[in-house]
């Protein structure tokens, strides 16, 4: 695996950074009407991102859910497209017709982006079979929440993948919620790892407030599945700042229990590293700072100052099909 050295920490920071500010002025436009529908924001989670890019290689592949709009700005798409996209603008990734929960950008290796909770399970292991199928290189990373782990397409998922060793890995980014729920509510225990054990598929915990621990595990999944021996499950054990959605008011915790998280911050613990080990000045990390909130608001510019598509482009992207055997009935 490549050495975690002072540029990772450096990068590390200044990406989730980032991530992170580019998310709030996605919550402000939000309240400013500006992004419309659904918001799910991805604040505390970044270590889990930060972590899988460390170990990604040029061909690997990812996939995952509504809380999707930092992945694809990791993977290289650039951001004021992805912001253009949340506003319904025509320079968005998708002309503005996807908005928050279908980012996509195959080009970049990002397949979405899915709203049905478990969607993207079976999808991410298709993925994974046509790497296998066509002989191509490539590792199909597929996220998904802990209140997705409990879906049935889930386990016939597994039990496909490991018994014909497709090249994926399944993330469970447990942030020990689906909504309001408590993964603690919704089964007898909250080890969601311990599903792989039924698949005698490769399985663990992960601190995933921590890249370093992300990027390891990632590693070990990924080789493995390069390498022909199948899928791993890991189960990120990571916490989410901010509620559900946008509009959540979150009655089901106390805000002492966000502070508790907060305190073992991804981006601190990365800071903290930078500054014990003397990678920057003070004088330095406040110009990285300052750039990255110069990019958010260059990503805001551009997104405010672009169109909105044409009313005709509806007309192009759905289509009537003469011959349909229904039509002639009507
Ligand atoms: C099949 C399906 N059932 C229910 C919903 C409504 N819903 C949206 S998000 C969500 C919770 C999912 O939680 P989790 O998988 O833990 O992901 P997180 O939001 O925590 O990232 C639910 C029940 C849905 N979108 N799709
Ligand atoms: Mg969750």
């Amino acid at each position: 695996m490549k050495k975690f050295t002072k540029s990772t920490y450096i990068n590390w920071y200044k990406d989730m950074l980032f991530w992170r500010k580019f998310e709030d002025k996605l919550a402000a436009l939000y309240i400013q009407q500006k992004v419309r529908g659904f918001l799910h924001l991805y604040n505390g989670q970044e270590a889990v991102l930060a972590g899988a890019l460390h170990a990604m290689k040029e061909n690997d592949k990812m996939i995952t859910a509504y809380r999707n709009h930092v992945q694809p700005i990791g993977l290289g798409v650039d951001p004021k497209r992805i912001m253009a996209e949340l506003l319904g603008k025509d320079t968005g990734t998708s002309r503005g017709l996807g908005g928050s929960m279908h980012i996509f950008s195959p080009e970049h290796n990002f397949y979405g982006g899915h709203g049905i909770v478990g969607g993207q399970i079976p999808l991410g292991a298709g993925l994974a079979f046509a790497d296998k199928y066509f002989e191509r290189d490539g590792v199909t990373l597929t996220y998904f929440g802990d209140g997705a782990a409990r879906q049935g397409s889930l386990h016939e998922t597994f039990n496909m993948a490991i018994n014909w060793k497709l090249p994926v890995v399944f993330i469970c980014e447990n942030n020990g919620y689906a909504m309001g729920t408590s993964v603690e509510r919704t089964a007898n225990h909250d080890d969601i790892w311990k599903l792989g054990l039924g698949y005698e598929m490769p399985c663990g915990p992960v601190d995933g407030m921590n890249p370093v621990a992300v990027a390891e595990a990632m590693h070990e999944a990924i080789e493995r599945a390069r390498r022909g021996d199948g899928p791993t499950l890991l189960d990120i054990k990571t916490y989410r700042y901010r509620g559900h959605s946008m509009s959540d008011a979150q009655h089901y915790r106390t805000k002492q229990e966000v502070e508790e998280y907060k305190k073992i911050d991804p981006i601190s613990q990365v800071l903290d590293v930078i500054k014990s080990k003397k990678y920057a000045s003070e004088k330095q990390i406040k110009e990285w700072d300052q750039e990255v909130k110069d990019k958010v608001a260059e990503c805001q510019k551009f997104a405010e100052e672009s169109p909105f598509p044409d009313k005709q482009l509806l007309y192009d992207v759905v289509y009537e099909q003469e011959d349909y055997p229904f039509l002639k009935h009507r």
